[in-house]
C-alpha cells in the first residue's frame, strides 16, 4: 500500500493496543488554552463597545474598512443573480427538504389533568431571535447556512440573523448571501470570528441580541460560543467531520465504501474516518479501493493526511464485536451496510446520524435529504444530539387549579410547607383550600 493511503490503524479490533484505542475513542483535537484568553478579551470589547469594536475587528482581522455592518437586501439579490441557476435550484430543493423534515419534528403541546381539578400544560414557543454563524474563506459552506437558518424558520423564529466575515470587498461570500436568502434569513451582517458570536449573544447597536447562536467556525468562533453558552443556547460542539462505515460481505460495493471514507476525510486533515467489517476479503477490497480513490482525488493531500492521522481499517471477529465497536465509537456519521441495517440501527444509542444500506451515502445527508448535518463529533454524540428545530424553541409550563382541586391539595401542601419551615406557603395554600367565600368576606 502506498504511504498516501495507509491508515493510521489497520488490524483486528481484538488486537488494538492502548494508544490505538485512544486514537479511535478520544477524538478531541487541540486545546484552546491560549485561544481562551484572547477570545475573552474580544468578547469583553464587544460587550462594552458594541458596533465600534466590530468595525475595529474588521480592520484588524479581516483587513477591511467597513462603512456599515449590515448587508442590504439588494446585495442578497445580486448574489442570487450571480450564481449558477443549478446551484440555486439545488439549494432551494435542500431548503425544502430541511423544512419538511424539521417541521415534522416540532413537538406537541401537552395538557393533562393530574388530579381532579388540577390541570397542567406545557407549551413550546419559538425563540424571539436566532443567530447563525457562517465561516468565510474555503469553509463558506452554503449547505451549513441552510442547516441553521431553515430549522429556525421551521420553528417559527421571527428574526434569523446571519453573520459571516467580510471578504476584501467588505461583503461575505456570494454563496453565503444566496443561502441566507433562500433559507429565509431576515438580516445579514458582514461580521466574523469571535466578535460575531459576541455580537449575536449580547446584541449591539445594529445587531439584534439573539437567544441562540449556532453554526460552525474556527477555534476562536468555537471558543467564543463556549464562553457565551451560559447566556444563550449554542449548538452541540461540532469538530472535524467523521464517519464510521460498518459493512458485511456482499452488502455494498467496496468502491462505494471507500468513497464514504474519502468524502468525509476531504473535509479536514483532522477528520476521523474508520471502516469496520467482519469480512477479511471485504477489508482487503476496501483497502485496495482506498488506494485507488486517494490517488485519484484532487484533494489528495487533505485526505491522505486525515487517513494517516486518524484513519482506521478494522476487522471484527463477529457481528457482535462489530456493533459493540460501532456503539462505543459514537460517530458523527455511521453508515450501516449490513444484512439488516434497520435491526442494527435499532440497537444503537450513540450515533450522530445513521445511513442505512449501500445507496445511502453521507453525501446525500450532507446536502439534500433534509436531515441536519450539524452533528456532535469526537464522541460527544454519547451526550449531545444534532441540531434540530427543538434548539430554537423553549417551553414553559402552566398550572390551573379549580376550587375543588385547591381544596384537595391544601392540607398536604400545608403539611410539606410547615415541614420545610415556610408558614407563608402553608397559609397561601390553606386560604384556597377553605370553602369559597369563607375567607374572602
Ligand atoms: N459533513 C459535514 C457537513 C458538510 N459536508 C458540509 C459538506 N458540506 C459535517 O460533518
Ligand atoms: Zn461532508
Amino acid at each position: 500500500m502506498s504511504a498516501e493511503s495507509r491508515p493510521a490503524i489497520d488490524g483486528r479490533i481484538a488486537e488494538l493496543d492502548d494508544g490505538q484505542r485512544r486514537l479511535l475513542f478520544d477524538r478531541r483535537v487541540g486545546d484552546a488554552g491560549e485561544v481562551a484568553d484572547a477570545t475573552r478579551a474580544l468578547l469583553a470589547l464587544v460587550r462594552s463597545e458594541g458596533d465600534d469594536a466590530l468595525f475595529d475587528f474588521a480592520r484588524r482581522f479581516d483587513g477591511v474598512e467597513l462603512d456599515a455592518l449590515e448587508v442590504p437586501r439588494e446585495k442578497w439579490g445580486e448574489a442570487l443573480e450571480s450564481l449558477d441557476s443549478e446551484v440555486i435550484d439545488a439549494l432551494t430543493r435542500a431548503a425544502r427538504n430541511i423544512e419538511t423534515f424539521h417541521r415534522a419534528q416540532l413537538p406537541s403541546d401537552v395538557e393533562v389533568e393530574v388530579e381532579p381539578g388540577v390541570t397542567l400544560g406545557r407549551v413550546f414557543v419559538p425563540l424571539e431571535a436566532v443567530g447563525v454563524y457562517a465561516p468565510g474563506g474555503r469553509a463558506a459552506y452554503p449547505s451549513s447556512v441552510l442547516m441553521g437558518v431553515v430549522p429556525a424558520r421551521a420553528a417559527g423564529v421571527k428574526e434569523i440573523v446571519v453573520c459571516s466575515p467580510p471578504g476584501p470587498d467588505g461583503m461575505p461570500s456570494p454563496v453565503v448571501l444566496a443561502a441566507a436568502a433562500i433559507g429565509g434569513a431576515t438580516r445579514l451582517f458582514a461580521v466574523g470570528g469571535a466578535g460575531a458570536i459576541g455580537a449575536l449573544a449580547f446584541g449591539t447597536g445594529s445587531i439584534p441580541r439573539c437567544a441562540a447562536v449556532v453554526g460552525p467556525g474556527n477555534r476562536w468562533v468555537l471558543e467564543a460560543k463556549q464562553q457565551v453558552a451560559g447566556e444563550v443556547i449554542i449548538d452541540s460542539p461540532a469538530g472535524p467531520s467523521e464517519v464510521l462505515v460498518v459493512a458485511e460481505e456482499g452488502c455494498a460495493q467496496p468502491a462505494w465504501l471507500a468513497a464514504e471514507l474519502i468524502a468525509q476525510a476531504e473535509h479536514d486533515p483532522d477528520a476521523a474516518v474508520a471502516f469496520v467489517t467482519t469480512s477479511p476479503s471485504l477489508l482487503e477490497a476496501v483497502r485496495r479501493e482506498l488506494r485507488i480513490g486517494v490517488a485519484a482525488t484532487p484533494r489528495r493531500e487533505v485526505v491522505a493526511e486525515a487517513l494517516s492521522t486518524r484513519g482506521a481499517l478494522l476487522l471484527a471477529a463477529d457481528h457482535d464485536e462489530m456493533m459493540t465497536f460501532a456503539e462505543a465509537y459514537a460517530g458523527e456519521h455511521v453508515v450501516l451496510c449490513t444484512r439488516d441495517p434497520r435491526a442494527d440501527r435499532a440497537g444503537m444509542r450513540t450515533p450522530g446520524t445513521v445511513f442505512l444500506g449501500g445507496a445511502s451515502s453521507v453525501a446525500f445527508g450532507d446536502y439534500m435529504t433534509g436531515a441536519n448535518h450539524v452533528l456532535p463529533t469526537a464522541g460527544t454524540a454519547r451526550s449531545f444530539s444534532g441540531l434540530s428545530a427543538l434548539d430554537f424553541l423553549r417551553s414553559y409550563t402552566w398550572q390551573e387549579l379549580t376550587a375543588e382541586g385547591a381544596a384537595g391539595m391544601a392540607g398536604p401542601v400545608a403539611t410539606l410547607a410547615e415541614a420545610e419551615g415556610l408558614p407563608g406557603h402553608a397559609t397561601a395554600a390553606r386560604l384556597r383550600g377553605s370553602k369559597a367565600g369563607e375567607e374572602t368576606s
